[in-house]
């Protein structure tokens, strides 16, 4: 008995000490999920922020962005022209009820345009997000190393180099 019991109390304070990774917040019923962006080398123009959003019971859609780190924060996609990769601007990003959307880098992405200083790891800013219905939320964007995630998007200043092919 006194070995389960050692046992099951080893278990608990193991339970305890996790460490509680999602940094989840919440605008009306829509959920933001871990917000990162990438380290920024050198003098930085531009950098990326990303997150996930699970959509709330009705349709809504983020308006726009902004962020004291750069002149101007806006939703960009990727869309494929003659086999060339362009970036656009998305207005107004749909988030549909109940769905799980994935800001990665690669995929739809917070362009962060004019940075006024480079982004350091370990470091953290805040990013506000405008929802047409929801209204306004502003999330804590944690700064991971510069190959975070890497994902072939680094043909815009900032966003980290991309391998020669
Ligand atoms: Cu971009």
């Amino acid at each position: 008995m006194k070995l389960l019991f050692a046992a099951s109390a080893l278990a608990l304070s193991l339970i305890a000490s996790l460490p509680t990774t999602a940094a989840e917040y919440r605008v009306g019923d829509i959920t933001i999920t871990n917000p990162w962006a990438r380290a920024t080398p050198g003098r930085p123009r531009n950098g990326g922020a990303y997150l996930m959003i699970t959509g709330g019971a009705a349709d809504d859609q983020i308006t726009g962005a902004d962020t004291p780190v750069s002149k101007k924060a806006a939703i960009h996609g990727h869309s494929h022209e003659n086999g060339v990769m362009k970036m656009r601007e998305v207005r107004n990003l749909e988030v549909p009820a109940g769905e799980v959307m994935m800001l990665k880098p690669g995929g739809l992405h917070i362009m962060l345009i004019k940075l006024k200083h480079a982004l350091k790891k370990g470091d953290s800013f805040p990013l506000t997000l405008h929802f047409a219905k929801a209204g306004d939320v502003t999330v804590e964007v944690q700064i991971m190393g510069v190959g975070a995630m890497k994902a072939g998007h680094g043909d815009h200043g900032g966003h980290g180099k991309m391998k020669k092919h």
